[in-house]
């Protein structure tokens, strides 16, 4: 049923596909066919939203070729294959993307123009696919892009969440979460394939059985199955001819569910079997970096890592392919944990279906596998319960248990008699409870483990998996994480770009370091009035959003202080806003006179995972402490704080590009890199940060002198935690703290009410975990130094120009390129 029904040779067989012409006639000649045939309607009776969808057709006409083009070359060419396994892709928009990467954004703007549709309402119809939660999302698809560009074969794989990233609402200062329906209004942008779908078991128990040679194997008997279908997406690479694909998995019923309607004769059960189902692709889990243990969570693992694997082994790969040169064809790089169970599901595939010997099988399974880690936090490194695992895929607990065993075998060889060592390294923890560490699992089945920036690799090696890289030092490396240039300048500054490119001319998009050339222009003082003109047009851009998005009535002229990421403690979002109280107390305590003030707007943006309290009672606060400094008149026009709702690729796209002041401020060690601080720099905001993750590489290309550096290193931090710390004397000892605490503490901000800000003050007061008290008198003496270099124009471009022409690294081309290196091809 999958196969061609077409004769191979017959002379339409291979196309060409026919493309609308690339000019304003042929778009609107194209646009019009899709508004009149796909949607139906007139343009006289069409919605915006049918415009947009008819818009978003006619692009998609331009790559179709392409697209089918590069699948037919990657299936004769045979090369190796990036199989991506990630369970979040935090793509953003595709529209501004599409028209990017086909050249069209000029002919399409007149094609609406002469229909009359002003195409800017049509941009602001598409809902972007918020398939993440953040950073590692949003990473995933900057390596698809890239490897687009670079004509890697690549397939990205993942899940099709019908719910992505919750909508953040506030109501009274508190986070309200909405569900994201992305698909309600229609989905232009994808291909489902109902014919590609694919059988997923679940549950049941195992048996051992004899074959014909006499060897024992195990048969895994499930009692439940889903359906997997997969829905196809375009990955255009810039302007090169080459579209690779985004493969993500739907959750269905198989037909067993509807025999049982017949069976059971209870209708409203089948139509409940059918959910359960389908629940599996239903929502994107909204935690960002802590897992829950969650069964269904699992299930979605295990359910689109099965899809994957099986979609390259049995449609991708030629029916007659000898699985043993496996390692030639396919290479899965693991996006953290989340799809390490595919490590035991092609165990399974080798041995039980296609009857490998166990040996042979491990050794094709090791050449496969590449894991990348995220993180440093001990509770965002995933277990999952044997018993849990062992109901779900009874099958799979055995594979990981065999491969434990032979790997501590080799622990014990290497090491003899450190049995505390096996112990320490052993795939299966005891404590609490027994469960499967899959970072563990991930490193032993990996041929390469890396980290996302330098520091991050450094500490993966030294502090979370010390036993194993002393066992296999050779196993680990580093690749520190990038950006895409086309959707992170090309499209969201297109003024920067235009610049740019007048100033170095073409092909930086694709060649970032070229941005070196501009170095010598940080010294012109007419290049420097032309990029300050750039960044003022981009707040203009920037507040005309956020007065229709959000009702804000923010000043022109104040420097814009941005923090955006997702709400996490270690991030230290309550460091800057100890930043902002202490401000405002100077001026209301008549300590500062406003007018010693420099104009500051600050922005915050960040979702808090929602059963993470803390991180919800900050952002309460931060709302509260916005409310009173914005209506406060001794303030008014030198400090305003904004924190828009629902921060998203969306809004990061305006957002990044009006950008002065980027905070990059967690607390040293606990980053694994960021990616916003990239982004930041590249668009030309100056970083104030701390010596975590990527900010050490950043900061080390752009210069000391061009880089706001404060606070404790990574060893001082240990030293601080070894020798007891105790924030409270800090309070006690810092008069300015003293007074910022007090402030807040006062109710001052939320009405006299000392209660609800209670927590987040005593947290601070009395634990203060990520020691934001430890290094405020450091912050507050480096944003002293940002509020004297802002003071100069001509300092400040200067250095924000050197930014951007020294952060030519940051490219996610770059990133590819050190993957394909030291990992997909290294083996
Ligand atoms: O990955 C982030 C890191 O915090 C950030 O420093 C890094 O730049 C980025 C890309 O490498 N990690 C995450 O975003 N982690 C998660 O999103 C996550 C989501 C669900 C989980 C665990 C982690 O269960």
């Amino acid at each position: 049923r999958i196969g061609p029904s077409f004769k191979a040779n017959h002379p339409l067989a291979s196309g060409p596909v026919v493309q609308p012409a690339p000019t304003v006639d042929g778009f609107v000649e194209a646009f019009l066919a899709e508004l009149n045939y796909g949607q139906g309607v007139l343009l006289s009776q069409s919605t915006v939203n049918d415009q947009y969808l008819a818009l978003a057709r006619t692009v998609r006409r331009y790559l179709m070729a392409d697209w089918l083009e590069t699948g037919a070359r990657r299936r004769q060419a045979q090369q190796k294959t990036v199989a991506y396994l990630s369970a979040e892709y935090l793509l953003g928009r595709q529209l501004g993307n599409n028209l990017l990467a086909t050249n069209l954004q000029d002919v399409a703007e007149e094609a609406m123009r002469r229909s009359g549709i002003d195409i800017a309402a049509l941009r602001s119809q598409e809902v972007e696919p918020g398939l993440g939660n953040g950073g590692l999302g949003r990473l995933a698809a900057c390596f698809v892009d890239s490897l687009a560009t670079m004509d890697v074969p690549c397939i990205g794989y993942g899940i099709r969440y019908e719910y992505g990233i919750f909508r953040q609402t506030f109501v009274e200062d508190r986070q309200v979460e909405l569900p994201d329906s992305w698909l309600s209004l229609g989905s232009p942008w994808e291909f489902p394939h109902p014919e590609r779908q694919v059988i997923v078991s679940f549950g049941g128990h195992t048996e051992t059985t004899t074959d014909d040679a006499g060897v024992e194997r195990s048969r895994w008997i499930p009692d439940w199955n889903v359906l997997g279908m997969p829905y196809h997406y375009m990955v255009p690479g810039f302007r090169n001819g080459v579209v690779n694909t985004l493969r993500l998995w739907s959750a269905r019923a198989t037909h067993a569910f509807d025999l049982q309607i017949f069976n059971s004769g209870d209708y409203a059960q089948a139509v409940r079997s059918q959910t359960f189902a389908e629940n599996i692709s239903k929502v994107l889990y909204p935690e960002d970096s802590t897992p829950q243990g969650k069964e269904l969570r699992l299930q979605q693992q295990y359910f689109f890592v099965a899809c994957s694997l099986h979609d390259f082994i049995d449609n991708t790969l030629p029916a007659d392919y000898d699985l043993r040169r496996l390692p030639e064809r396919l290479v899965v790089q693991l996006n953290d944990t989340h799809p390490v169970i595919a490590i035991p599901e092609l165990m399974r595939i080798l041995v039980d279906r296609k009857g490998f010997d166990w040996d042979e099988a491990w050794d094709i399974t090791k050449r496969c596998f590449a894991y990348t880690c995220h993180t440093l936090l001990p509770e965002a490194l995933e277990v999952w319960s044997v018993d849990l695992l062992g109901r779900l895929l009874p099958r799979h607990l055995e594979i990981i248990y065999r491969i434990n065993e032979e790997f501590l075998d080799e622990v014990r060889e290497a090491f003899p008699g450190d049995e505390m060592r096996v112990r320490r390294m052993s795939v299966i923890a005891e404590h609490p409870e027994r469960s499967v560490r899959m970072a563990y699992l991930a490193t032993v089945a990996g041929a390469k483990v890396n980290g996302v920036a330098e520091l991050h690799s450094q500490l993966l090696r030294d502090k979370v998996l010390p036993d194993f890289s002393q066992l296999w030092p050779e196993k680990f490396t580093n690749v520190t994480n990038g950006v895409t240039p086309r959707r992170f300048v090309l499209l969201a500054n297109r003024r920067l770009s235009d610049l740019v490119t007048d100033t170095i001319g073409e092909g930086w998009v694709t060649d970032l370091d070229r941005l070196r050339e501009l170095e010598p222009h940080a010294e012109d003082p007419e290049f420097r009035a032309a990029f300050r003109q750039v960044k003022a047009d981009n707040k203009e851009r920037l507040y005309k959003l956020l007065r229709v998005r959000d009702g804000l009535d923010l000043p022109r002229e104040a420097m814009l202080d941005v923090m955006v990421k997702r709400l996490h403690e270690y991030k230290r979002q309550t460091l800057k806003l100890l930043h902002i109280v202490s401000l405002y107390e100077g001026v209301v305590s008549g300590r500062v006179a406003p007018e010693d003030l420099t104009p500051r707007t600050v922005v915050f943006g960040a979702k808090a995972a929602p059963g993470y309290h803390m991180a919800k009672e900050i952002i309460f606060l931060i709302n509260a402490v916005a409310d009173t400094v914005n209506a406060d008149p001794r303030v008014a026009g030198r400090l305003s704080v904004a924190f828009p709702a629902n921060y998203n690729v969306t809004l990061a796209e305006k957002l990044i590009p009006a950008a002065d002041l980027s905070e990059q401020i967690s607390l040293a060690g606990k980053e694994a890199s960021g990616t916003g601080n990239m982004k930041f720099a590249l668009n030309g905001a100056l970083t104030i940060g701390t010596d975590d993750g990527a900010n050490v590489e950043i900061r080390r290309l752009v210069g000391d002198d061009n880089f706001f550096l404060f606070g404790m290193t990574e060893p001082e931090v240990e030293t601080l935690r070894g020798e007891g710390y105790v924030p409270a004397d800090l309070y006690e000892q810092d008069p300015v703290l003293r007074a910022t605490i007090d402030l807040l503490a006062s109710g001052h901000f939320t009405g006299g009410d000392r209660q609800v800000v209670a927590p987040v003050v005593d947290n601070l007061l009395h634990q203060d975990a990520f020691m934001a008290l430890a290094d405020f008198p450091a912050y507050l003496e480096a944003q002293a130094r940002v509020d004297a270099a802002y003071a100069d124009p001509d300092t400040w471009s200067r250095m924000a120009i050197l930014n951007v022409a020294r952060s030519g690294f940051f490219s996610s081309d770059r990133s590819m390129r050190d993957y394909l290196e030291r990992i997909w091809t290294a083996r």
